[in-house]
């Protein structure tokens, strides 16, 4: 980490009072741009990090990934012979619980990419192989 020569900027030197030509600053604000956020592009977005879990043998691996709050989980289905659907949360979870992803059926060479905003663990599951794909797990920092 860089530490010092942060330059706040010099304290205005003291006008006298009543000079009325003052230039409120620069009214030109046409800073916002081309902010074309949510283009599923390129995305060289600075910061954006990007976690492979790639599904296959009806198991996800790595089983546990650990990401950074913004970052993003892209989720490989090669497992050729299975379908599965990808459920944030818990099997037992409440029929209440709303999951932060539900995915559509994902076959084999479909991808699925979800954005976590907020740190904590998210346990998620297949819903079509509970038994044998309930366990796995992405912790936010
Ligand atoms: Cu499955």
């Amino acid at each position: 980490m860089l530490v010092g020569c942060i330059d706040f900027g010099d304290p205005q030197p003291n006008k006298p009072d009543g000079d009325e030509n003052v230039v409120l600053g620069g009214a030109s604000s046409g800073g916002a741009g081309s902010g074309g956020a949510s283009d599923g592009g390129t995305g060289a977005t600075a910061g954006a990090e990007e976690t492979i879990v790639t599904i296959a043998n009806l198991a996800f691996s790595p089983r546990e990934v650990t990401i950074e709050a913004g970052g993003t989980v892209r989720w490989l289905m090669e497992d050729v012979g299975f379908f599965h659907f990808l459920v944030e949360g818990a099997p037992d979870a409440p029929a209440t619980y709303e999951p932060l992803f539900d995915t559509p059926r994902l076959d084999p060479g479909e991808d699925f990419t979800y954005t976590f905003k907020r740190p904590g663990e998210y346990t998620y599951y297949c819903s079509n192989h509970v038994s044998t794909m309930s366990d796995a797990k992405v912790t936010v920092e």
